[in-house]
């Protein structure tokens, strides 16, 4: 979604997947990776200036999968990267760091997590990974807590956490740009009315979100009934994550 209006951003942008990239563009190059593998994510990450890391599983899953996908992966990132010129990173950490927070909660960063599943501890592990990084090694990263990015909110829990791809876009342009970085927690999240998180200790980036999910209310409203009032949907912010069985192996 995001790749076709990231052209701009860099001379050369090296994408990676575990399977074929088979549609790449003219300043895309493609490295294929698994990332939990030490060796060769550090060849990936040889010769770049920033990385946007998203990558890995994105959805809950067995301790074993989220392991291997979020959590050694992070560490050979973050090995990668200390040991092939620090680059700055842009982390897709997720709003399941935060997901068993009630909908009525409003959040900050200063926030105490509050992880909705496997999936989410192992996106707190990425924050603290990066914190880490940052204070030993002084590499930067921005801790993104992705609310739920789509071309547009597929039903009503997302027209608070929706982030529209042009505001991502903004964000990455931002954060590869500002002077100083350090290594923020971020709130993705476009300017809807409905939202529950607070962006100010990020005022110094001059991310100035510019979609509001409110747009697609009524057609949201004509498609779907509002779920029951104790439905995880509108009880927790992380939505039916924070309903969801451990997932066994
Ligand atoms: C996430 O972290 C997931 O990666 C994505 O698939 C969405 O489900 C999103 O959160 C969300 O909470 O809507």
């Amino acid at each position: 979604m995001l790749r076709p209006m990231l052209g701009h951003v860099a001379e050369t942008i090296r994408v990676s997947d575990m399977i074929e990239i088979t549609d790449a563009r003219a300043n895309e190059e493609v490295v294929l990776c698994d990332l939990s593998n030490k060796a060769a994510v550090e060849a990936l990450v040889a010769g770049c200036d920033g990385v946007l890391h998203l990558g890995g599983r994105s959805l809950e899953d067995t301790w074993e999968v989220i392991r291997t996908s979020n959590i050694d992966a992070m560490v050979n990132l973050y090995e990668a990267a200390r040991n092939t010129g620090k680059p700055r990173i842009l982390y897709a950490s997720s709003n399941h760091t935060i997901g068993f927070y009630p909908q009525t909660a409003r959040l900050d960063a200063r926030s105490p997590t509050r992880p909705d599943g496997f999936y989410g501890v192992s996106k707190v592990f990425g924050e603290a990974l990066a914190s880490m990084y940052h204070d030993k090694f002084g590499i930067e990263t921005a801790c993104l807590r992705i609310g739920s990015c789509k071309p547009e909110p597929e039903n009503h829990r997302m027209l608070s956490t929706w982030l529209s791809p042009g505001d991502f876009v903004r964000l990455v342009e931002r954060v590869f740009t500002v002077e100083t970085l350090g290594c923020p927690i971020i709130y993705g999240a476009s300017a809807n009315d409905a939202g529950w998180w607070e962006n100010s200790s990020v005022d110094y980036l001059g991310w100035h979100p510019q979609d509001n999910s409110e747009v697609f209310r009524a057609k949201l409203d004509a498609a779907m009934k509002h779920p029951g009032s104790d439905d995880p949907m509108v009880r927790f912010q992380g939505g039916t994550f924070a309903a969801d069985r451990i997932h066994e192996d």
